[in-house]
């Protein structure tokens, strides 16, 4: 079996990251250098046409979008070890969660960074437009924080549906979002936040 991982710090790839930490599953870890524009030379573009990371060569197969290598890796190295549901409906909520992340919070967060970021040029910034993406990101949290209410985690024990979500809870907080209305959702952070490969990633 031979598995690589291409990843960046402090970007989308620490979902991945985090996912194969829990894993345990070997893999040759590569850096690329965002900022040198690494992901948009023709030698990588050949394993991603989309020039982002994470993106992840399983057997020869490359494999990009962080949802997708989520339940790919869950799928594949998760369900032996009770940290993916058998194909079955708790199969379909872990998905539903993973997929939620990436696309409804995702578009959320994007529409606010697009326009108030300083990685994008101020005269793109749209004030409304950013204020509506920051609600929407609310709206999702206390979504999240009332499926959370009475249950440990989203489906049934801890699954890599946690991790994959818990991840971008990570990046609210390191972007000042503001947790305090959410009890349910932050202590469920905590327990994430427990897991001995959790500690490991972040160097605890
Ligand atoms: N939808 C993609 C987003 C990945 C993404 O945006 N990656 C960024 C880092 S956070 C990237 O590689 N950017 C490099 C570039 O666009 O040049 C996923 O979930 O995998």
């Amino acid at each position: 079996m031979s598995l690589k991982f291409y990843y960046a710090p402090m970007s989308t790839a620490s979902v991945t990251n985090l996912v194969l930490e829990e894993l345990g599953v070997p893999c040759e870890k590569i850096l690329v250098d965002l900022k040198k524009g690494d992901t948009h030379k023709p030698e990588f573009l050949r394993l991603n046409p989309n020039g982002k990371v994470p993106l992840i060569i399983h057997d020869g197969v490359p494999i990009w979008e962080s949802a997708a290598i989520t339940m790919y890796l869950g799928e594949m190295f998760g369900v032996a070890k009770y940290l993916y549901p058998a194909p079955g409906p708790k199969r379909g909520v872990a998905m539903q969660w993973i997929t939620w992340a990436n696309v409804t919070l995702g578009d959320a967060v994007a529409r606010w960074q697009r326009n108030v970021s300083e990685w994008t040029p101020a005269d793109h910034h749209n004030a409304k437009a950013g204020a509506a993406g920051l609600a929407d990101i609310h709206n999702c949290l206390a979504l999240l924080n009332h499926a959370l209410e009475g249950r440990p985690f989203l489906v049934d024990g801890y699954t890599l549906a946690d991790t994959h979500l818990n991840s971008f809870m990570d990046w609210g907080r390191h972007m000042k979002v503001d947790f305090s209305a959410y009890p349910h959702l932050n202590a469920w952070s905590d327990r994430c936040a427990a897991r001995p490969a959790y500690i490991s990633s972040n160097g605890g």
